[in-house]
């Protein structure tokens, strides 16, 4: 580390762990640390960070625990000599939806903090619900039916908020906490996010949710990134008044409280930028900057991450958040259950368990497959929405067929999850241009061309570390240059120095056209499995 200049810390409070990375001026990853808190916060007796009601469906993690692991957080690095005196500005990152209901009195209390005393110890009693539904929560099922009843249906909900009423979606646990525990909501003056709440420990004051977050409460009008109204009333009476505002991601909305600079020694100069979700700063950590720049994430699901201009907010797919490094844009998040362990299945079955057999597979198989296209549903899958599992084969002619030769079903289960990508992807108005591949499968070379092929668009790699905890550093640097200029400085400006992705496949415009002519009939044809 070099021994002056400013630095920018990211902080990210996820489902099982809060983290810390730091960045220096240049971009360069100065410190990391990190609390379990299963292992090393094991009085919250958690598991997985999280505690799970009877029911199987509701998922909840104790407040306080995130208020202890920020002292032990910050403490880790005060012991390691990291230099908080340099750190310019903080940001965060916060697993998404979930919620955090702070008493009336709460401001003064938090405005009062004395760096004599832990934070656990003077914030007990800050909380008129003490254990935070999370995102895992599935419990809201009545409560979302009535969101999309009172709003017009889920098409409906989808355009106003950017998605259709999801149980995790904060508005809807909201409206649960109202009608399943009212003294303790009528006893809340604000309520944050996961994100903004770790950000006001560190204000001393609650600080608004920023806009990116905040589209994922079912209650933001995607567009205009303010409240909705109706989406407000009606979910429990009186919200508005305890949400707050609504502020651009870039946002400065503080500065460091005494209690810090005392405590660790941080500057008081030192600026609070807007939280945000983890998928949002995610999205920085990746540099999706410009519409048509999308990552996708070959894993156990497969994921893809979007900046995009022109959002078409969908019931049926995808989640639309506001952009979180462009005030006037979008990003999108979308998910197939179906990734790693479906195509593995098709390794162990086609290719003799060997990848080497399952690239060669690919290698000697046509693009377009001769017509041939199947549907593997090894796992209910969430894009597009379909419960029943199994393996769909049609030939050419469009016949369903009980097999294919196994090199057939190698090059169909790898054309179909890219093609289904791309179907799925322009529905909710993405238009791919760049794409940045991530995850375990993402070395496959020959998976790699085929999904270049199938989209019509050049493949970096990237193998970015903690994207939660660094996109939030990044985007504490943008919030400060912001701020230290007066004006919106574009993203990719501030990123200037980062080293560039390494290109990894080119499209092959003959390959690419043949997909292009194939993707009605794939459409076709997963309606025809959709209704079957
Ligand atoms: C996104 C979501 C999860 C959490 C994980 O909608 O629910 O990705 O953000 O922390």
């Amino acid at each position: 580390m070099s021994p002056s200049g400013p630095l920018f810390l990211g902080i990210d409070s996820s489902t099982q762990s809060l983290s810390a990375v730091a960045i220096d001026d240049s971009l360069n990853i100065v410190a990391v640390e990190s609390i379990n808190f299963d292992t090393e916060l094991p009085s919250f007796q958690t598991e997985g960070g999280v505690h799970r009601g009877d029911d199987g469906l509701t998922v909840t993690s104790p407040t306080t625990m995130w208020v202890a692991a920020l002292d032990l957080l910050l403490s880790r690095l005060h012991e390691s000599g990291f230099p908080f005196d340099r750190v310019c500005a903080i940001s965060g990152s916060g697993q998404q939806h979930g919620s955090v209901y702070l008493r009336a009195g709460a401001r003064g209390v938090l405005g009062k903090l004395n760096s004599d005393k832990p934070l656990r110890v003077q914030l007990a009693g800050l909380f008129a619900v003490e254990d935070s539904p999370v995102w895992m929560d599935s419990s809201t099922s009545a409560q979302c039916a009535a969101r999309e009843a009172a709003l017009g249906g889920a098409q409906a909900t989808a355009e106003l908020t950017g998605s259709r009423a999801y149980e995790r979606f904060t508005g809807n646990q909201i409206a649960k906490i109202y009608q399943s525990n009212p003294d303790g909501y009528h006893a809340t003056e604000r309520i944050q996010l996961v994100s903004s709440f770790v950000g006001s420990l560190l204000a001393g004051d609650p600080i608004p949710i920023d806009a990116a977050d905040g589209s994922g409460m079912n209650m933001m009008s995607i567009r205009e990134k303010t409240w909705s109204p109706a989406a407000v009333e009606c979910t429990a009476p009186g919200l508005r008044d305890k949400l707050g505002p609504i502020v651009a991601s870039h946002t400065v909305v503080g500065a460091i409280h005494p209690y810090y600079t005392t405590r660790y020694g941080l500057n008081p100069a030192c600026k609070i930028v807007a939280f945000s979700g983890d998928n949002p700063c995610s999205l920085a950590a990746l540099r999706l900057q410009a519409a048509g720049d999308i990552a996708i994430s070959l894993g156990t699901s497969d994921t893809i991450f979007a900046s995009l201009a022109e959002p078409a907010p969908s019931a049926s797919e995808g989640n639309i958040f506001a952009n979180p490094v462009d005030p006037d844009g979008y990003m999108a998040l979308i998910c197939w259950k179906n990734g790693s362990l479906t195509r593995e299945e098709i390794r162990d079955s086609a290719a003799g368990g060997s990848w080497d057999e399952f690239s060669a597979a690919l290698d000697a198989t046509p693009a377009g497959n001769s017509g041939q296209i199947g549907f593997y549903f090894k796992d209910p899958e969430i894009t597009p929405p379909i419960l029943q599992t199994g393996t769909f084969r049609f030939d050419a002619n469009g016949n369903a067929v009980a097999e294919f030769a196994p090199q057939t079903d190698v090059r169909a289960i790898v054309e179909g999850q890219f093609l289904s990508m791309r179907l799925h992807c322009g529905n909710i108005g993405i238009r791919p241009l760049s794409i940045l591949a991530t995850g375990g499968a993402s070395a496959n070379a020959a998976i790699i061309r085929t999904m270049s092929n199938v989209f019509g668009a050049p493949v970096y790699s990237a193998e970015v570390t903690d994207t939660a905890s660094l996109g939030a550093a990044y985007r504490a640097r943008h919030g400060w240059i912001c701020k230290q200029q007066g004006r919106f400085i574009p993203f990719a400006e501030t990123m200037a120095a980062a080293p560039p992705f390494e290109q990894i496949a080119t499209p092959d415009a003959d390959a690419h056209a043949v997909y292009s002519a194939i993707l009605p009939r794939y459409a076709e044809l997963e309606k025809r499995v959709i209704e079957a």
